[in-house]
């Protein structure tokens, strides 16, 4: 039975920086983000003058309301200013991942119809040759660095200057209607096929950022101005995924935490901001806590500050955990979250009064959010401990696919459930465990691949007749494996991987492994029966 909701109001008509800097006043002059390796600083009130100064000259120049924007940065403190001069504006960002090969970059900002791009001095370049290509509707390149930006971009440190105008900016009066305009829009292939843009909507974001944060849920302190209590953060997960963008960093900001921004992650930086700023809450991917576990400079001093682990984007193991706490020598509370970009992203977390007796649970749907567990073939509703597909429903579930409507309505029935492609069941106490995930994604150290993606790269090559991608398990974690069919003997694994590394970012790579086929099996309708090369996998490991 779907628990019953409370707590969050299930719509809000506020602009989204209306509510992440509804507590503002209480912690205005100390610090919000600071990275990592420079030490650059900004206090929360600078972020939000920042962000108004930044959104005024957005408009400025050729964008208006609705336009799209995309935003191609690694983590950094000026991340959050983007974002919300973005919001500020009334205009939409599409969040790419800064690692992205150039096609992968066109192929985003060419579908979301981005008019600009906000990016760094390093990657201006390439996207001068994105907007150059077919198809490109960009028009302007701003460049967020220190040094001054090429002749043909605009510079985001003199953007910040512009005298804000509010009667340009976007509020919640006159007809605005939060549940309609579109903040966000970053990319998930969903339960099938290719990568889509999500649109999430300012009621979506700021739902979700405050049913994360409502009471027992989020383990994370509001700031009441007090320097030594306010909680610290570290800004690893990155702000372009959902989970980074309101778990991370839209919390921050509603929190009045301090955050501190990696941009590039490396061991050295790690241990380095563990030892120097003391984390109280942190929230990671279970392949970077496996990172901590292994690290011999992690010894249980690096633990001392830490009050908090959240957890979520893949499979979290239990032995992990413990072996954590185990090296820790404390008690922390861990907190596992689940969620899909499609909502917002989060759905379920472990509250915090489970006091980690439920761990390996991805815990219990947020206020406002109801969630039952069906058969994926006849919709009936399974009882507790019945396996079968979670689906979700509430308001952080998003608008819809950008430009997609039959996606949309494979995904978000009529009733508004959100089908999300996993399997799991719920416990007698309202706990769901995840088992299974009958959808086609891969999850990648809690990337996004999409195996159509792969396979419509992998038939571009000439010598390739036909080919299947799946994740499989190596270690601990999974990897995208393909099967190929010949058209010309000489094709070798070496061919593809070489084709592959120049066509897709580093985490999609084949590291599952190649291995060709005379046939991809079938059914006879002609699907690919991946079920079959799953299985066909799991015996070839056991030899
Ligand atoms: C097993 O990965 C995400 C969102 C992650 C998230 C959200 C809220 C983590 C913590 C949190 O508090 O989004 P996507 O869209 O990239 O991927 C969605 C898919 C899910 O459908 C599921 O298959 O990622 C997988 N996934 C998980 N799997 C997400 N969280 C979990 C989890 N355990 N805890």
């Amino acid at each position: 039975k779907p628990p019953t909701a409370t707590g969050v109001d299930p719509v809000i008509n506020s602009t989204l920086p209306e509510i992440l800097w509804s507590n503002l006043s209480k912690f205005e002059s100390l610090t919000a983000y600071e990275c990592a390796v420079s030490g650059r600083k900004y206090t929360h009130l600078e972020i939000y003058k920042l962000s108004r100064s930044f959104g005024t000259s957005l408009l400025q120049s050729s964008l208006s309301r609705n336009d799209v924007v995309g935003v191609v940065l690694p983590n950094v403190p000026e991340y959050a200013i983007v974002m919300s001069g973005i919001w500020f504006a009334g205009l939409i960002a599409t969040t790419l991942n800064p690692i992205y090969t150039q096609d992968e970059l066109a192929h985003q900002l060419n579908l979301s119809g981005a008019k600009a791009v906000v990016t760094t001095n390093t990657l201006a370049p390439i996207l001068q040759n994105v907007q150059r290509s077919k198809g490109s509707r960009v028009r302007s390149i701003m460049v967020v660095s220190k040094e001054a930006p090429p002749r043909w971009a605009h510079s985001f440190s003199d953007m910040i200057k512009t005298k804000v105008d509010d009667s340009v900016l976007m509020n919640s009066s006159g007809g605005f209607d939060a549940r309609e305009h579109i903040a966000a829009i970053p990319f998930s292939s969903g339960t099938t096929g290719l990568p889509k843009g999500v649109m999430l909507t300012h009621s979506n974001l700021a739902t979700n950022v405050l049913q994360f944060n409502s009471p027992g849920f989020a383990n994370i302190k509001q700031c009441d101005g007090n320097k030594e209590t306010q909680e610290r953060m570290i800004g690893v997960l990155p702000f372009f995924h959902s989970y980074g963008m309101t778990c991370v960093m839209n919390t921050c900001t509603l929190r009045g935490a301090h955050c501190v921004t990696i941009p590039v992650f490396s061991k050295e930086v790690f241990i380095k901001v563990f030892r120097e700023h003391q984390p109280t809450f942190i929230n990671m991917v279970p392949p970077l806590l496996n990172v901590i576990l292994n690290l011999p400079e992690f010894t249980k001093k690096e633990f001392e500050s830490v009050d908090t682990i959240m957890l979520g984007a893949a499979p979290v193991g239990k032995a992990l955990i413990n072996q954590v706490l185990k090296k820790a020598e404390k008690f922390i509370l861990v907190q596992e979250g689940y969620g899909m970009t499609e909502s917002s992203p989060v759905s379920f977390l472990t509250p915090a009064t489970a006091n980690n007796e439920k761990l390996g649970s991805i815990g219990q749907p947020l206020p406002t959010t109801v969630a039952k567990i069906v058969d994926p073939k006849t919709g009936d509703i399974k009882s507790a401990n019945e396996g079968g597909e979670l689906c979700v429903k509430g308001p952080q579930v998003m608008k819809g696919y950008w430009q997609n409507e039959a996606a949309t309505k494979d995904t978000i029935d009529k009733d508004g459930w959100l089908h999300t492609g996993d399997i799991g069941f719920f416990d007698n106490d309202g706990y769901v465990f995840l088992i299974d995930r009958i959808k086609e994604l891969i999850k990648v150290k809690g990337f996004q691949v999409s195996p159509s993606e792969l396979e419509d790269l992998l038939r571009r090559i000439p010598k390739v007749a036909d080919c299947a991608v799946i994740g499989v398990n190596i270690d601990l974690w999974e990897a995208p494996r393909a099967y190929i069919v010949k058209k010309d003997e000489s094709l070798t694994e070496e061919e593809v991987h070489t084709f592959l590394k120049e066509k897709a970012a580093p985490f999609k790579q084949l590291t599952g492994g190649i291995e060709f086929l005379k046939e991809i099996p079938k059914s006879a309708a002609g699907k690919i029966l991946k079920r079959v090369l799953k299985k066909m996998y799991e015996e070839k490991k056991k030899l």
